[in-house]
Formats: structure tokens, sequence, C-alpha cells
């Protein structure tokens, strides 16, 4: 537990909270010394979406959801961030959809893949791949740890979702071929980018609502999840939500800064 007390009062409270479990997570070995500063960017981010999920991301979402309804063997790449902040809607949704769990790391250390898999098996997860010798291949043209991945998962994949990813990785996971889902609160990042679908929100806010999609498309044919998947332009969407912070930018600074906070 932490140690520290914060004021539920307080008008950041659920941001120091979520700081709170990303310190606590690293002292369990789950989260990396640097992503402490991912955490950070993601948090400037949010402040330029004005926390919340925009309207252009719903359909992001939409089709995530059904990308991962339509796969035959998806899997959810984890990493400490997204362990320590979604982990058990990691778990939720893996069970949703029928994906398996792969821990992937950037800082790979077997005492890090533990802690993690750990973490998930206490959210009910049953099997999580990636751990120690089951990442047993290699993705090609990648040379940092991202490239370690599980046979079983990762590499046979045919649709992965990733969260707080490297640039890098979504571009050797494209070329392979996979369809790729990329939960990245950056609409500039190279990840964003290279991503099939890019759901630019917070990972805490992303990972419930692309739950809750899940759960209401899967009445849907086989042939309707298809057409919800080939309307999405990642490209046009990722203009949006640059659109959307600049329109938000100006907005707030021609009607002063401070009018948005509460007295
Ligand atoms: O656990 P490891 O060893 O695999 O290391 C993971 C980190 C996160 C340290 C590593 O992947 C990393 O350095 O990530 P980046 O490049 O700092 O962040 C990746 C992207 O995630 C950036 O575009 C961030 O803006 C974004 N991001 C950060 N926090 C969040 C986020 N996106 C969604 N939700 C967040 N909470």
């Amino acid at each position: 537990m932490s140690e520290v007390f914060i004021p539920p009062t307080h008008p950041r409270y659920e941001s120091l909270v979520l700081r709170e479990r990303i310190v606590e997570a690293l002292r369990h070995n789950v989260v990396a010394l640097q992503g402490l500063i991912a955490h950070g960017r993601g948090e400037c981010f949010d402040y330029l979406l004005g926390e919340q999920t925009i309207e252009p991301t719903l359909y992001a979402l939409r089709a995530a959801a059904a990308a991962l309804l339509l796969a035959k063997r998806p899997v959810i790449s984890v990493n400490g961030n997204t362990a320590a902040l979604v982990g058990k809607e990691v778990v939720e949704l893996a069970r949703e959809v029928d994906a398996k769990i792969e821990v992937n790391l950037f800082y790979r250390s077997r005492k890090r893949e533990e802690a993690i898999a750990k973490l998930l098996r206490s959210y009910g997860a049953v099997e999580v791949l990636g751990v120690g010798e089951d990442a047993d291949t290699t993705i090609p043209e990648l040379y940092s740890e991202r490239r370690r991945v599980s046979s079983r998962g990762i590499y046979v994949a045919d649709v992965v979702l990733l969260a707080l990813e490297d640039g890098d990785r979504t571009e050797a996971l494209r070329k392979l071929g996979k369809f790729v889902i990329a939960i990245d609160i950056n609409p500039l990042s190279r990840t964003s980018r290279c991503a099939n679908i890019t759901i630019v929100d917070n990972v805490v806010r992303a990972m419930p609502k692309l739950i809750q999609f899940v759960q209401e498309l899967k009445r849907l044919p086989p042939s309707e999840l298809r057409e919800i998947v080939r309307n999405f332009d990642n490209e046009k969407y990722l203009r949006e939500c640059v659109e959307y912070i600049a329109r938000r930018l100006i907005e707030l600074a021609r009607s002063g800064i401070t009018i948005s906070f509460p007295k």
C-alpha cells in the first residue's frame, strides 16, 4: 500500500492516485524506472485532451472492438505501465475476446516478467505468455528486448493489442503482417501513425470502454464487424485528434485559461 495519504477532496485526486499506483508498481518490479517518465509524458498529453475521451475516439474504440472480435488469434501485449494501470481490465478483455496475454518488455528482466505475470494472475489470468523460456522466438529486424516473443502468442497472432509502445516494434509487427491496435495518448507518436487502429486516450479510460464496446458488438454478425473495421480511417482519425487539441488550446487561450478551473 502507498505510504502517502491523498485527500479525496484534492482537485487532482484521480491523477495523484494513478501516480501512486505507478510508483507502487515500481517498488514491486512491475514498472521500469523509465516507466515513470513515460507516465509523465502521458499526463501531459492528457492535459491537452482535457482528460476525457474525445468523440472521434469512440469510433476508434468501436473499430478496435470489432477487429478483436473478428480475430482468430488475438494477443494482448502487456508491459509494466499497462499491467500497473489496467492489469485487471487486460484480464477481463482477454476473457471477453478469447485472447492470449503476453508480457513484452522494453526493459526486460526475469524479475519484472515474473512480477507482471504474478500481478496478472492475481486478477484471474490463467496463462501468461512471454515469461522466461516462453519468449522463445524473435521478431525480425527488431533489436530491442521487445523482439523476444512467444511462438504461441505474438509470433502467431493475427491481431495484437498493445499500449504505451515504441514505434520500432509497432512497425516490425506491421511488417510481419499483424493487425495492430495501439492505445497511445500521443496522436503524433510513431506507434500512433504505424498502427492499423490507434486509440488516442489514456489507457485507464480506454480499456473499460473497449470492454464495453466488445460486449455491445458481440451480437453483430461478422459481415457487420468487417464493415466497421473497413470504414475506420486511422490517418483521418489522427488528424481529427490533432485538430481537436489545436482547437481546444486556441479556445482556452482566447477565453482565458483559468476560466476552465473550478474556483
Ligand atoms: O515496461 P517496459 O520495460 O516495456 O517499458 C515501458 C515504457 C512505458 C517505459 C516504454 O514503452 C516507454 O519508454 O514508453 P514511451 O515511449 O515513453 O511511451 C510510449 C507512449 O505511451 C508515448 O507516446 C506516451 O505519450 C504514451 N503514454 C504514456 N502514458 C500513457 C500513454 N498512452 C496512454 N495512456 C497512458 N496512461
